[in-house]
């Protein structure tokens, strides 16, 4: 693996994701392999378990962490090619990215979408200009449209879980719910997980369904092949695995269409389920889209799925190591 940015880049998903339950159960068996090798973790964006977990799994391959907060830390970087640079981005990409590509063997990357112009966010301009001008592997630690560490995480959680419960069908029933913000949010993890579960489904390891309210429809390229049901009631029924996150509108974008409460999820909701878990990438705001006994009942795998994100970062750091 050279560059960690979408599932496009994994050869091999099982493998990938037994490697992060290895990681799990000896989390020190390949200090030798990061040994003399450096890191930078770059955020343009806030971050608290994507920051921690990367700098902890690289910790645990030996190698050396640096962190860096664009803007705050740094100069504010200019993307855009041929510009004259007369505003407040005092540094461009290509000096920028090949000085920190001089630095570190491997360079990961969290930068949001910006939710204002659908097309230039899609583009992913930020993690193609490090890729193209910093000359070492890139990972992806939640881009305008993607965040695959999580993704892996959740692979990894749900495996887990379908190991340790012998009495989950053959197939669980995964099911993706929109739950409501007064905020416009990223689609990246609802994209990248619909990415993921598809597929999981695809290698019939999973059944994969999304539930939205009209409006919220993803891009096409992530929602795949994965039925829509507009019904939130009718979607949970009979759900091993729910897993909330609310997103901005990709059809009228980066908007808020709906703050519709009934969508936020309840032990109500959870009844419909098959006894299902409760999924969700953190942060999470209590009471407006999950509530506090959700939250705080056995059912729920929020902190698991977080503590899982170190070993999907060793899985990846480990694969790309190997092949520096
Ligand atoms: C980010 C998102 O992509 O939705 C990061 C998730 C890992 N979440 C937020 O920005 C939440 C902000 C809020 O105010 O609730």
């Amino acid at each position: 693996m050279t560059n960690f940015l979408s599932l496009a880049d994994v050869t091999d998903l099982d493998a990938l994701i037994q490697s992060g339950l290895d990681a799990k159960a000896n989390p020190f068996a390949s200090q030798h392999l990061g040994k003399n090798k450096t890191i930078g973790l770059i955020f343009f964006n806030s971050s608290l378990r994507t920051r921690l977990s990367t700098q902890k799994a690289a910790q645990n391959l030996g190698m050396n962490v640096m962190i860096m907060n664009v803007g705050q830390d740094s100069w504010g970087l200019e993307m855009e090619e041929g510009v004259l640079m007369n505003g407040d981005k005092a540094e461009h990409i290509r000096e920028a990215a090949a000085v920190i590509g001089r630095y570190c063997n491997i360079i990961g990357i969290r930068a949001f979408a910006e939710l204002q112009d659908r097309d230039k966010d899609y583009r992913e301009q930020v993690m193609h200009q490090f890729a193209k001008y910093a000359r070492v592997p890139i990972v992806n630690l939640e881009s305008a449209t993607r965040h695959p560490l999580q993704s892996l995480a959740d692979c990894i959680t749900i495996e887990e879980v379908r190991r340790a419960d012998v009495s989950l069908p053959k197939r669980p029933k995964v099911v993706l719910t929109w739950l409501p913000h007064f905020k416009p949010l990223p689609q990246a993890v609802g994209n990248s997980f619909s990415e993921w579960m598809n597929a999981r489904a695809q290698a019939g390891q999973i059944e994969f369904v999304i539930t939205h309210p009209e409006g919220y429809e993803l891009a096409t390229e992530f929602a795949g092949t994965a039925p829509v049901i507009y019904n939130q009631q009718e979607a949970f029924d009979g759900a091993d695995f729910i897993y909330g996150k609310n997103w901005s509108s990709y059809t009228q974008y980066g908007q808020v269409l709906t703050q519709d409460p009934s969508w936020a999820v309840t032990m109500e909701h959870m009844n419909r389920t098959n006894n299902g878990k409760f999924m969700h990438c953190l942060p999470v705001r209590r009471n407006l889209k999950v509530s506090d006994a959700v939250l705080d009942s056995p059912q729920s795998l929020v902190i698991e799925q977080a503590a899982n994100r170190e070993w999907s970062a060793q899985a990846v750091l480990k694969e790309i190591l190997t092949s520096l």
